[in-house]
């Protein structure tokens, strides 16, 4: 597959996909959704990969939709932003919120506007220390979209998911990493080493396993307790029953690395 705004690679159980328009900080275009599409397919059905990395090239994760691109018009002439939404925006929000092999979002540097929230729909956000979020849609008059209203106030809160789309403040990544959005803060100059070094090793986890830890936390979000112990339950029984476990209490008896098939 040729891309064109993207890079796209596979290595180690890990596919990496690295925004590419450094010129314009990796903003997002409506081919570059096409891309980000393809990448996601070749990844998913690509058996050899476990994990999903999305980067970007040059000092910038993303800086969000394009402003340089046209803007949606209805056939009388009205502007429709909603249209992106439900072609190209949404699809890929879900996408990623219920894609099946481990997802890392690796903010090599600021992730701003739709981007902060694309980043947000990954599994884990790591980011480099010069890095920084910015739900920055207020300042050109536009509302949070990409699933922001949605997973910001689930992490930090209404209150302080408000104040942050309302003043559209940047927020540095060592107070994203005490905010609880960003897993592990890395400093700039090892950074792509370590978030490689993290998409490894979940690559060598159990992916099945962790098909169903995914579920289990998504189903939390709508759940009561007790539903979500029948739920835990009921996932337990698919984990305890595979390969996989088998193969990691025999390589924990035997002192040694498992080897996990996804079985
Ligand atoms: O259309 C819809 O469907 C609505 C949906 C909207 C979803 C959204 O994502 S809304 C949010 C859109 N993004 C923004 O509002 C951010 C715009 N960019 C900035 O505010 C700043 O660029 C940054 C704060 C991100 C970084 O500032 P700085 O000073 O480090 O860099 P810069 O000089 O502003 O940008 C470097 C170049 O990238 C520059 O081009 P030039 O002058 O060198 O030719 C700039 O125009 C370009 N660039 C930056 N962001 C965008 C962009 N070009 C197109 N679209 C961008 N979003």
């Amino acid at each position: 597959m040729a891309y064109t705004t993207i890079r796209y690679a596979a290595a180690d159980g890990v596919a990496t996909v690295t925004l590419a328009r450094p010129d314009k900080l990796n903003a997002i275009s409506a081919v570059m959704h096409a891309d980000l599409r393809a990448a996601l397919a070749a990844a998913e059905v690509d058996d050899k990969v476990r994990c999903l990395v999305i980067t970007g090239e040059g000092r910038a994760f993303s800086s969000g939709q394009d402003l340089t691109e046209e803007r949606l018009r209805e056939p009388d002439g009205t502007i429709d932003y909603g249209g992106r939404l439900d072609r190209d925006y949404n699809p890929l929000v879900l996408r990623l919120y219920d894609y099946p092999k481990v997802t890392v979002a690796a903010l090599n540097g600021p992730a701003v506007g739709a981007a902060a929230n694309i980043a947000l729909a990954c599994d884990i956000v790591v980011a480099a220390r010069s890095a920084y979020l910015q739900e920055a849609f207020a300042r050109i008059a536009l509302v949070p979209d990409a699933g922001g209203t949605w997973f910001l106030p689930r992490i930090v809160g209404q209150k302080l998911a408000l104040a942050l789309m309302l003043t559209a403040d940047q927020v540095p990544a060592d107070d994203l990493h005490r905010l609880g959005l960003v897993y592990k803060v890395y400093d700039d100059g090892v950074f792509l080493a370590e978030a490689m070094a993290l998409a490894k090793r979940l690559a060598a986890g159990p992916p099945m396993t962790f098909r169903l830890i995914k579920q289990a936390l998504r189903g939390s979000a709508a759940n009561g307790l007790a539903a979500q112990l029948d739920l835990e339950r009921d996932l337990q029984r698919q984990a305890g029953a595979s390969q996989d476990s088998a193969e990691g209490i025999a390589a924990f008896r035997e002192k040694r690395a498992p080897r996990f098939q996804g079985r």
